[in-house]
């Protein structure tokens, strides 16, 4: 790398020429920082935080874990990783996963190419030098032929837009934005604004140690039981064995499957025999009891009068039980939140669930809240109101490509992609995990792996041509946001109020984001293997047959 500090004791580069950007040092931009080097290429990592693990750095709220088992959670890349990490239990707390980040930033040195505590802010493609300038708050200003987004889909806080909010005394933590040092929640009235999957973690942790806990839920959510437990050595070993297994259903992680579609519905008896099962085993398996659970409300309606009726049997108080039973929106098409003890939280004495359905939040206040019929006093206040998820991160940059064209006019009313990697008009700009991929459906680590070698062989079969450029077509592009939204509209995703469709950001346009169809990645090993169909390499497209004909 070129660079000219303004400081020999800092390694800022004021201004620097790589070959490739990497804004984000979670799991995706750090093996994407790896990748690049190991190609021979020049690279500069960049990311808001002081070190790595992206999400995992600031999500340190009490109860932080994964919902994807830890096993199926890491890297698969690394051989020498795999056989020297060792997972603790079966659901990683976040401490544990931001070790095993930090483990393999050390092990690859991958912090040396990194910038920390800097916030790109914007990038302009110079059409002519076929080249991106970056732009950082520290004033940085980075020539790239490549920049790979690696900004996380749940990375920028959402803060409810409630009156007040500032007239609070007392501390206010975002569970996206969780301090390092250990809050003390020791004697304190504490209240909690959301119940998510962030605050059905947060909300039993925190109740054991609180006085007293205010839990302020606007819509319940659907929890099955985590059933955690301590990971063995045979455990590694056994799942290191069926990796080649496990490898192959990577293909269909958390897509709908086609043949939901010709599904019987099943028996009632069947329906509570597998529901019986999972819910004993735990986890979000739940999820694929049966192929058509996202797409046949009969179905579907079964497993959410399952959940209701386990709740009736936890919460002892029937009123309580009823408001914390979701009815709003099927089961699943929200992520489906999954918890330790969360339900059985309600029967403590110090805990009292506020249902903001039936008596909304009028203003914060210097020591409480106030809704429409009720005032609550509280200390401290844990605000675990989601993110602005998918395109939060990107959008939040000032992005101009081709022609002076801005990324936010592009998505105004959505985002649109190819594959949900690239979007026509900005070259050689990647969305690692993007929306319109399947991205936070099933396994956000190692959908993000695939889309990093993708990308790499894009580079690479680029990489003949003098100055190389990638785009994609307007018309591939147009063709699979349509893919994306037909797909999603044959499920009950697009019913419920998610933030899979943005609606969880007033004013964001609804679009559903995430691609939930099959086989993602035979598409794009198909797309590869016509010569990259529906990209552009240096302004020439690479058309299908049938385009060709026409
Ligand atoms: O956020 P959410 P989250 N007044 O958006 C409520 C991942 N994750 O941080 O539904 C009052 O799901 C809102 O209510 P409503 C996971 O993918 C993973 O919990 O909008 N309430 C809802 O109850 C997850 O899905 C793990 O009516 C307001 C809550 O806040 C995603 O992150 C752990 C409000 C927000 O829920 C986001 O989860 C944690 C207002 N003005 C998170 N505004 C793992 O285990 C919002 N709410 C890996």
């Amino acid at each position: 790398m070129q660079t000219t500090t303004s400081d020999s004791k800092s390694r800022l580069p004021v201004a620097a020429r790589v070959d490739a950007v990497v804004v984000g040092a979670g799991f995706a931009g750090l093996y994407a920082v790896h990748r690049l080097r190991k190609q021979g290429m020049t690279v500069l990592g960049i990311d808001a935080a002081s070190d790595v693990g992206g999400t995992w750095y600031w999500n340190r709220y009490p109860g932080a874990r994964c919902d994807v088992p830890s096993l199926n959670y890491s890297y698969t890349w690394s051989e020498e990783v795999r056989r020297e990490w060792r997972w603790s239990e079966k659901y990683a707390t976040q401490p544990e996963i931001l070790r095993y980040i930090q483990f393999v930033a050390d092990k690859f040195d991958l912090r040396t190419d990194y910038l920390f505590d800097t916030r790109v802010t914007a990038a302009d493609f110079d059409e002519d030098a076929g080249t991106w300038y970056v732009k950082t708050s520290a004033g940085d200003r980075i020539e790239a032929r490549y920049v790979l987004l690696a900004t996380g889909n749940l990375s920028v806080p959402n803060y409810p837009k409630v009156p007040g909010l500032g007239d609070f005394a007392g501390p206010v933590y975002h569970t996206g934005k969780w301090p390092h040092q250990k809050v003390d929640f020791r004697g304190k009235r504490v209240g909690v604004i959301g119940t998510g999957s962030s605050g059905v973690q947060a909300i039993p942790i925190i109740a054991e140690e609180a006085e007293e806990l205010l839990v302020f839920q606007r819509t319940p959510n659907f929890s099955v039981p985590a059933h955690n437990g301590p990971l063995t050595d045979e455990d590694h070993l056994r799942f290191e064995a069926d990796l080649p297994k496990f490898r192959k259903s990577l293909e269909n992680f958390g897509r709908v499957p086609s043949s939901a579609y010709s599904a019987p519905v099943p028996s009632d008896e069947e329906q509570r025999a597998r529901y019986n099962h999972l819910w004993e085993n735990g986890g979000e398996s739940f999820l694929v009891a049966f192929p058509n659970l996202l797409t046949s409300q009969e179905v579907n309606d079964g497993a959410a009068a399952f959940v209701r009726e386990k709740i009736r049997t936890i919460v002892k108080d029937p009123a309580t039980a009823r408001a914390l039973s979701a009815t709003t929106s099927p089961f699943g098409v929200k992520r489906v939140c999954v918890d330790t003890n969360y339900f059985a939280t309600f029967n403590r004495p110090n805990v009292k669930l506020v249902n903001l359905r039936q008596e909304p939040i009028e203003t914060i206040t210097h020591n409480g809240l106030m809704t429409s019929t009720g005032r609550y006093e509280f200390d401290e206040l844990v605000i675990a109101t989601g993110y602005d998820a998918m395109t939060g991160a990107i959008l939040a940059m000032d992005i101009q490509g081709r022609d002076g064209r801005k990324l936010r006019d592009e998505w105004a009313a959505g985002p649109q992609s190819y594959l949900g990697l690239m979007v026509h008009g900005f070259p050689n700009l990647f969305t690692i995990t993007g929306p319109g991929s399947p991205s936070v459906i099933g396994n956000v680590l190692l959908h993000g792996e695939h889309h990093v070698d993708y990308v790499l062989r894009l580079i690479e079969h680029a990489a003949g041509k003098q100055e190389p450029t990638i785009d994609v077509t307007a018309e591939a592009q147009d063709k699979w946001v349509a893919h994306v939204a037909a797909v999603a509209d044959k499920t009950l995703f697009p019913i419920a109020n998610s933030w899979y469709l943005g609606a969880n950001i007033p004013g964001k346009p609804r679009v559903f984001m995430p691609y939930v169809g099959e086989g993602y990645r035979t598409k794009c090993a198909e797309i590869a293997a016509l010569g990259y169909v529906g990209f552009c390499f240096n302004e020439t497209p690479v058309l299908s047959d049938s385009a060709k004909s026409a």
